[in-house]
């Protein structure tokens, strides 16, 4: 099976479509839209966690990782998903959370009844230390009856499994084994870095440990037949190589270029310096030998063309250069639903509009710390996980086509004539259709080292013949010579480089 260059599309299942009329996506829903999805060229479909949960963290709290949650329909529903991919061409990729369960799964519930075997499936201490959760608080929590604390690393609500214990690694095995079988072809692995934290040293990620338990799980289920992507978020090339030894993982994620804005935390963010992109991008593509995750949109980040350029005036310019820039890099390429047609953040203005538990728990935090309202949710506004999370867009109607009725979470604030048909989001989409072909076409092109220059807000680089040059600002500059064109993301050509104007040529 081939496994690079290949192009996996990420739908938020919450977000995509509603076929049921209770204002949250479903699994029919993702049926109803193959066709225009294998239009766009892709090779795999990767879904957000669908399983049992009670959604305390929308499906990264799992509390049956054998069934559908009914939310989104049913078992059937999902194997037919798996079978209507398949037949067009496509393969299903499947979230595993394999870090934490929901406090509602049956392991953490015989554990709290004071069972042996099943509290050895978590992770446990008379006293808590001094260990924060991400999203919030301290990571312990007390539960009276045992007289003990068990761990979370995120939610309270998400409790994260004990890797020592070899059940707990023997009932994963034969979970993912038992979705091999009904014909996902796909996994992608929710913070795997740390299922082999040491939570008394306080080191968490990527510990020797993680690497042991990484080469027994790819031995007992996917081997290297099947695509594999962790998440990590701060790897170095160096880390990734060692997962991505042929007895771990296909590839990794890692966010380096995403965390560049971040100023202490991501809740901080400072100017993008163009200098660390490029340095960050070229040391990954020409250093790193494995296959490269290029990302730049997911449902834990804001969307990229909000961040970085300009989201309103130069909407259809800043999409195009960034899928322009992102398309020419080599490796497997992720695209996030709504990016193919410039989706932007949410632009959310008031608490009652968020439904992520990070997000509220955050406002309430610095609340709490005396900051004012309005400065937080300036910040949310920025930053915020729902940014990515609101419902596509298909149509200009009511519900956009999402859904005929309230939806769980609103659309973007002011983003009524971002849908497929409208002219900027269509021909967006069309360069998502180009540069995707283009990809399959010269799949060698892309193999050559790439060489990025910057000069004040220009971004340009060289790979073989290849050029590319992107203006990140509104300003104009002198435009180079730019040879044969390839990719261009104005309709016309100007002398100057325009604001936010990118072209991809041959020399
Ligand atoms: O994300 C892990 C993760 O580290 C992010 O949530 C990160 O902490 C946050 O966005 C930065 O502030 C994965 C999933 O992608 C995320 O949706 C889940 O909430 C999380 O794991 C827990 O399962
Ligand atoms: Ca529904």
């Amino acid at each position: 099976m081939k496994l690079n260059n290949q192009i996996i599309y990420q739908i938020y299942p919450k977000s995509f479509k509603d076929t049921n009329g209770d204002g949250i996506g479903d699994l029919p829903g993702i049926i109803s839209q193959l066709d225009t999805l294998s239009h766009l060229g892709i090779d795999y479909l990767w879904l957000s966690p669908i399983m049992r949960s009670p959604q305390r963290d929308n499906g990264y709290d799992i509390a049956d990782y054998y069934h559908i949650d009914p939310m989104f329909g049913s078992d059937e529903d999902y194997f037919r998903l798996i079978q209507e991919a398949n037949k067009r061409g496509i393969k299903i990729m499947m979230d595993l959370v394999l870090n934490h369960v929901s406090t509602e799964h049956e392991w953490f519930k015989r554990a709290c009844e004071g069972d042996p075997y099943y509290q050895d499936f978590f992770i446990w201490r008379k006293r808590p230390n001094e260990l924060k959760s991400l999203f919030g608080g301290s990571a312990w929590e007390y539960v009276p009856q045992l007289d003990m604390y068990y761990f979370h690393n995120f939610d309270v609500h998400q409790a994260d499994l004990n890797y020592a214990n070899e059940h707990v690694r023997q009932e994963i095995y034969r979970m993912i084994n038992y979705w091999i079988k009904q014909g996902v072809e796909g996994f992608r692995l929710d913070v795997i870095d740390l299922i082999g934290k040491d939570v008394d040293t306080g080191e968490l990620s990527c510990t020797p440990k993680f690497y042991e338990y990484l080469q027994e799980l790819h031995e007992n289920t996917f081997q290297n037949h099947y695509l594999t992507v962790g998440e990590c978020w701060e790897a170095t090339p160096q880390q990734a190589m060692k997962i991505c030894n042929g007895k771990g993982l296909t590839q990794v994620f890692h966010f380096n270029h995403l965390t560049l804005t971040h100023h202490g935390s991501k809740w901080n963010q400072k100017k993008l310096e163009l200098h660390k992109l490029a340095s960050i991008l070229e040391t990954w593509q020409n250093e790193y030998q494995g296959i490269e995750a290029i990302v730049m949109n997911n449902h834990d980040l804001p969307r990229l063309l909000s961040l970085w350029l300009d989201d309103q005036k130069y909407r259809k310019e800043s999409a195009m250069l960034l899928a322009m820039l992102f398309g020419m890099l080599r490796g497997n390429l992720y695209i996030y639903q709504g990016e193919e047609y410039g989706m932007t953040s949410a632009h959310f203005t008031r608490i009652d509009q968020y439904r992520d538990i990070e997000t509220i728990n955050y406002y309430h935090e610095q609340l709490k710390q005396g900051v004012c309202e309005s400065d937080i949710l300036e910040v949310l506004a920025k930053i915020s996980r729902d940014n990515g999370r609101v419902p596509m867009q298909f149509m200009n109607t009511l519900g956009h086509g999402f859904t005929s009725t309230t939806p769980w979470i609103s659309f973007i604030q002011g983003g009524e004539d971002i849908y497929p048909d409208q002219t900027d989001c269509q021909v967006i989409y069309q360069m998502y259709q180009k540069i995707i072909q283009y990809r399959k076409d010269f799949e060698q092109e892309l193999e050559h080292p790439i060489h990025f220059h910057v000069q004040d807000d220009i971004l340009s680089f060289t790979r073989g013949t290849y050029h590319g040059v992107f203006n990140f600002s509104d300003h104009v500059y002198p435009l180079p010579e730019v040879g044969e064109v390839i990719f261009h993301n104005y309709l016309d050509t100007a002398k100057y480089l325009r604001a936010y104007e990118a072209y991809i040529y041959q020399k």
